[in-house]
């Protein structure tokens, strides 16, 4: 596994670059959910397949980016399956984004998950790594290599929201569950981008993100063993949880396929709490 953590920084740094220097523009392919594909999607890409690819304890790999998997070592013992650049259209306007990975041992599902990690790409780059052994680790880039920072606990109950998905397709109950979390004081924080919007409840201590079924997309946007799985670890680890509409842990999914979406929500104890009154779920 330390190779593995090792290799994630090494691609950070690599990927950070490519995001300071690289054209922003688009390339000519969609990935497999039917997405345009940017340059540096694509690049992103290339430079973790590379930096993968002779690490002999890894099987294979599953990008956001591309169709199917990347058989690597067939005596490897984890599957890596990452989204290389989340939120990439967000360069062009300068905010943050991140690479998000997914290690999974056996079969790609939730239970499978060892571990996961991602990078913020902000003003400073930052590296969050969770394992089972304990609560998510955060570190700070520092002239390409990374300090630890401390170990990330959230509180029983936060002050953000992050809606998440078109407000006009929310169902009512949801937006009355938004609605009322403001009604409550909670201050709205959203980037459009899961890595920094995620990254900040984590670190300010808790809140909630949502990115429920929608009317146009009733099973969500964000992709199960890229996006969802690794981030409901990171949340799980914290010491908060991460449900999906029908108050499911979101570690038990099991995508039937690898782009697979789901309706998500990551939060503290309080405000997921709040959110299986709305949804009428069991507490
Ligand atoms: P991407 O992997 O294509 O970048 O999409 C994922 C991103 C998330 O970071 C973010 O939460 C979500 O898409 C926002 O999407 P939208 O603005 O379409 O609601
Ligand atoms: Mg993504």
């Amino acid at each position: 596994m330390q190779s593995i953590f090792d290799t994630i920084k090494k691609v950070a740094i690599k990927i950070d670059h490519a995001i300071k220097t690289e054209d922003l523009g688009y390339s000519d392919n969609e990935n497999p959910s039917g997405e345009d594909q940017l340059k540096l999607d694509v690049k992103s890409d290339y430079i973790i397949e590379q930096a993968f690819k002779d690490i002999s304890i890894v099987k294979a790999l599953v990008s956001e980016e591309k169709e199917g998997v990347l058989e690597l070592h067939d005596d490897g013992k984890y599957t890596i399956c990452y989204d290389p650049l989340d939120g990439s259209s967000l360069a062009e306007v300068n905010l943050s984004v991140g690479s998000i990975f997914g290690i999974y041992e056996g079969e790609l599902k939730g239970e499978n998950l060892v571990a996961s990690a991602y990078v913020v790409y902000g003003p400073r780059i930052e590296l969050m790594f969770a394992t089972k052994e304990g609560k998510p680790l955060h570190y700070r880039a520092n002239e390409g290599l990374f300090d630890f920072i401390g170990e990330v606990t959230l509180d029983e109950k936060g002050k953000l929201n992050a809606p998440g998905g078109t407000q006009q397709n929310w169902c009512d109950y949801h937006k009355t569950f938004v609605d009322d979390l403001f009604a409550e004081g909670y201050r709205l924080r959203y980037s459009g981008g899961m890595v920094p919007d995620l990254h900040q409840i984590l670190l300010k201590g808790g809140g909630i993100f949502s990115y429920p079924g929608t009317s146009d997309k009733p099973n969500g946007k964000l992709r199960q063993l890229f996006e969802v799985i690794p981030f409901a670890f990171m949340y799980e680890q914290a010491g908060g949880q991460a449900i999906n509409s029908k108050g499911m842990r979101l570690m038990e999914l099991v995508p039937a396929h690898p782009h697979d979406t789901s309706p998500c929500f990551f939060g503290s104890n309080y405000e997921i709490g709040k959110l299986k009154e709305a949804y009428g779920v069991k507490a």
